[in-house]
């Protein structure tokens, strides 16, 4: 896949930030290290250089990247009084971050969207898409060396944390050269990667364990063991008391058993919303699947919300998955 930058260069992408005096920044629903660690990285950056910062996301924030410099500063409501400049970050589309914002705000706003999904819908007055970035941070770093920010411990922390979580410490299909050539320049300004590394992927809370014990006792396998099926219902998160974001990584026990091709984890949330996560092993495009229930993400993980009863959407997927895999086969 060659270099499918989009829309905009980085160096014009950062001319057009540096004129701006403030910024309201956003990030996507079920915030990960990734889309925070990157938020916030930019944030510290713009308010070194003199800038006004505010800094939004809508969901509740993971407690294992509450250590993440800045993130006290995250606000969960949006207010009606924007400023005139929005940066999206890691959003492939603009109602990843709210609805009511796409529809009340951004006719009237600058936005910059920067985002490495290949799903992103160049939503933004400018655009600044790299599909072959591992992390948006890798993204960030790019554009604060463009902007000759000098890399605080602060900013390495959010972005060292926005590239292991995207690229699983660096054992994704996504990670490149790149990966390790930024995580290595950031890792020079001291940090303390065993803490990090412990905080993000070693420690558990009760609650994460017992949730872990409940999608693992759930676990089918179908199609020749082909395709792995993990769904968590209301009553899974009520019995373990764990909240929604803690099922962060669990599809990937579904990906990993050997011979699985497709996984997919299905989560029942409070409002009756289906949320779906899917992986791929070797060759399967989970991104084109999830554009069929009005998601996206990238090829080998991607996702999508499904409005129907938790049995039905199930059905829905893995009919999908059934389909995509026969698909690919007779190809
Ligand atoms: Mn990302």
């Amino acid at each position: 896949m060659g270099s499918k930058t989009r829309a905009n260069t980085l160096k014009q992408f950062a001319l057009n930030i540096r004129e701006v005096p403030e910024a309201a920044l956003f990030s996507h629903v079920s915030p990960d290290g990734d889309c925070l660690g990157s938020m916030l990285a930019l944030g510290i950056a713009l308010e070194s250089m003199g800038k006004k910062v505010s800094y939004y996301n809508t969901s509740p924030l993971p407690d294992n990247l509450k250590f993440l410099p800045g993130i006290e500063r995250i606000s969960r409501s949006i207010p009606e009084d924007l400023p005139a400049n929005l940066i999206f970050i890691d959003c492939a589309e603009a109602d990843r971050v709210d609805s009511h914002l796409v529809n009340n705000c951004l006719p009237t706003r600058t936005i910059f969207n920067i985002d490495h999904h290949i799903s992103n819908t160049l939503y933004g007055t400018y655009n600044y898409v790299d599909v072959t970035a591992a992390a948006t941070g890798e993204i960030i770093y790019s554009l604060l060396r463009e902007l000759k920010i000098s890399i605080t411990k602060e900013i390495a922390i959010n972005l060292y944390t926005a590239i292991i979580t995207d690229t699983g410490r660096f054992s994704y299909s996504n990670t490149t050269a790149k990966s390790f050539k930024i995580a290595a320049e950031l890792v020079k300004t001291g940090i303390d990667l065993v803490a990090i590394n412990n905080i993000l992927f070693e420690r558990k809370s009760l609650a994460q364990i017992r949730l872990l014990h409940k999608a693992l006792s759930n676990l089918v396998l179908l199609k020749d063991g082909s395709i792995a099926v993990i769904v968590l219902s209301k009553e899974d998160f009520a019995e373990t008391s764990a909240e929604e974001n803690l099922s962060e990584g669990l599809v990937n026990y579904a990906r990993n058993i050997e011979d699985v091709e497709a996984a997919v984890l299905l989560k029942e949330l409070d409002n009756d919303e289906i949320k779906v996560s899917l992986r791929s092993n070797s060759w399967l495009d989970v991104n084109k699947v999830a554009s069929k229930f009005g998601g996206g993400g990238h090829i080998r993980a991607a996702g999508c919300t499904i409005n129907l009863p938790l049995s039905e959407a199930t059905q829905s997927v893995v009919l999908a998955l059934e389909e995509a895999l026969k698909h690919g086969r007779n190809n």
